[in-house]
């Protein structure tokens, strides 16, 4: 399949612009607490932990199953549509994927695409800084979890504003999303989820409600590992000085996106690793799938030559994937 997909590799030496640092790091700052979203996600937690205990006790085999295929639905729509597509626009759809897309994307529920993608790019162009709005100076539980539970950062707000966002708001299938995000998010992230198990196969309402939530917890702490664990604990072939690193634990949850130093440096990239159409790399299967059959087109790459001059430029050194032999 490899050999009939069009990419497009970026020959010339494109680094992304070095932004000032124009905001510290973490300076001091005092956190105005949203308590709303503290006890939301504190029962979201608790049904979800219960959940997995039905699932041990209760749980119809149907019914986990379903689960786990919404689970893997729900990520791509994170990974191939949220940030590869519409974050960083590293490769192109046609309107029947892009729909396709936006549901899959909805039943991961991580707010709106188009808020999602506001603050993706300012985590890029101001990582792990006072712009960054999950940024990882501030420690593991904040880049985690705990920036959902107070006020943005006022650099946050300001420097997001600066923002180039006219391809995102411009946008029929995002503003579509944007505009019936409550019925329309809570139908199929929540709604049909759980009644589905009731009314096709007989579950009962305790066990397909806790089981929703607990694939909904799953979803968002992998997707929340991106931004802790893969900007704190991993090697930095490609850059030494930025926090971002390689983490195969949450490539492995996140379908291939921990290969978290490669894509801050590389960031165009669609398949946001450098090893290409790997085993740990679904999201990137899922668009060379979508490619094959031409749904998908100009997904942009980067020569090996490029990744290999960096990495002597600019990484720690280490060589995680043996790049000398690996075919990119
Ligand atoms: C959820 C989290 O959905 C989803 C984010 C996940 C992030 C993932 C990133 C992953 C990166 C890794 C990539 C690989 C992918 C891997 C995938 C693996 C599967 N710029 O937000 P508000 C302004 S949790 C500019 O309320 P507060 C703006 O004017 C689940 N301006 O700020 C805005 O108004 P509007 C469900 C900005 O009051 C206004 O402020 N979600 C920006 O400080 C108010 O915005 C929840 O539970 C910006 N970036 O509150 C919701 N941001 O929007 C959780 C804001 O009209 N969030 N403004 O323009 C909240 O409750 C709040 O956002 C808050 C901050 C309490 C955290
Ligand atoms: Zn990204
Ligand atoms: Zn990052």
């Amino acid at each position: 399949m490899a050999q009939t997909i069009q990419t497009t590799t970026i020959l010339e030496q494109k680094e992304e612009k070095t932004v000032t640092l124009l905001v510290p790091q973490a300076g001091k700052r005092k956190f105005e607490f949203v308590y709303q979203n503290l006890i939301t996600f504190a029962y979201w937690h608790i049904a979800g932990l219960y959940g997995l205990y039905l699932c041990f006790t209760s749980a119809k085999w149907a019914t986990i199953l379903f689960s786990f295929i919404l689970f893997v639905i729900a990520e791509i729509g994170i990974t191939a549509g949220a940030h590869r597509l519409w974050s960083h626009k590293s490769y192109k759809v046609k309107l029947p994927l892009e729909i396709l897309l936006m549901v899959m994307n909805s039943i991961a529920f991580q707010n709106t695409v188009i808020d999602w993608v506001r603050d993706h790019r300012l985590h890029h162009k101001y990582s792990d800084t006072d712009a960054d709005p999950h940024n990882a100076s501030r420690g593991f539980f904040y880049s985690h979890i705990g920036w959902l539970f107070v006020r943005k950062h006022p650099e946050v707000k300001k420097r997001g504003k600066e923002l180039d966002m006219s391809d995102i708001y411009n946008n029929p299938v995002l503003r579509f999303q944007r505009k019936y995000a409550v019925p329309f998010i809570g139908a199929v992230c929540f709604g049909l989820p759980t009644l589905i198990p009731v009314y096709c196969w007989g579950e009962s309402w305790t066990n397909a409600w806790h089981i929703t939530m607990l694939r909904y917890i799953m979803n968002l702490n992998a997707t929340f590992l991106v931004n802790s664990a893969a900007h704190i604990y991993g090697k930095r072939p490609y850059d030494k000085k930025i926090l971002p690193a390689q983490n195969i634990g949450v490539s492995i949850a996140t379908f291939g996106e921990g290969f978290h130093n490669y894509h801050h440096v590389f960031p165009w990239d669609y398949r946001a690793a450098e090893l290409g159409n790997n085993g740990l790399n679904l999201t990137t299967k899922f668009i060379d799938f979508f490619a094959w059959i031409g749904w998908a087109y100009d997904l942009k790459t980067v020569s090996k030559e490029m990744i290999k001059q960096r990495s002597k430029r600019t990484g720690d050194g280490t060589n995680l994937w043996g790049l000398e032999d690996k075919d990119t």
